[in-house]
């Protein structure tokens, strides 16, 4: 089946996935009602649990699909089946938040335990100084994820978000040459 490249979105609930969807697919995006990300295989389960999708454009014929995630646990056989059929992935967190670190282990966790993981960038997705996406990357990384970075992008700003994509394909593109 062809399909697009497909980068999904995940973090807690109210932090910002459907504004940036929004911000980056405007009116070409689809909420849960009638999502189908593959035709091919089971769409149903799909119409009542969250999911919402939405298409960019990024120019010279290049399209990427993106996708967020229902941050609910209970519905995080929804996350993992969008991760499996994705390239990459924003993991989108408030630096600031107390559970910042125990939410982006678990998602992070979700991510590796996958067969064929995408890969990860964490958005900071609220106001941050430097230093504390710093410290949030050297936390992650001494949690036992590896290195993961950590990009400032506020969901309600397109370019932002666009910026992020860039460096998610430039990641992409890099790895692809190893
Ligand atoms: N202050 C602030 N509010 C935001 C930001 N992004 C989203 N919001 C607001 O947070 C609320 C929840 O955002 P939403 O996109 O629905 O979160 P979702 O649950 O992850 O889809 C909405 O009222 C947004 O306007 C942000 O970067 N800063
Ligand atoms: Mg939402």
């Amino acid at each position: 089946m062809d399909s697009l490249p497909r980068i999904a979105l995940v973090g807690a609930m109210g932090i910002g996935k459907t504004t940036a969807l929004r911000a980056l697919c405007g009116e070409k995006m689809v909420s849960s009602d009638v999502v189908n990300l593959d035709r091919a295989s089971n769409a149903k389960e799909f119409t009542t649990v969250g999911t919402e999708f939405g298409e960019i454009d990024l120019g010279e014929g290049e399209r990427v699909q993106v996708c967020g995630c229902p941050g609910q646990e209970r519905f995080s056989f929804v996350r993992k089946w969008i991760l499996s059929v994705s390239m990459g992935v924003f993991v989108m967190v408030d630096v600031n938040a107390h559970d910042a670190l125990q939410e982006t282990s678990r998602l992070l966790k979700d991510v590796a335990a996958l067969e064929q993981p995408p890969l990860v960038l964490i958005l900071s997705a609220r106001a941050a100084p430097a230093s504390a996406l710093d410290a949030f990357a050297a936390a992650i990384t001494h949690a036992g994820h590896g290195v993961v970075p950590v990009l400032q992008a506020d969901p309600r700003d397109r370019n932002q978000m666009l910026d992020a994509i860039g460096v998610l394909a430039s990641m992409l593109s890099l790895q692809s040459e190893e």
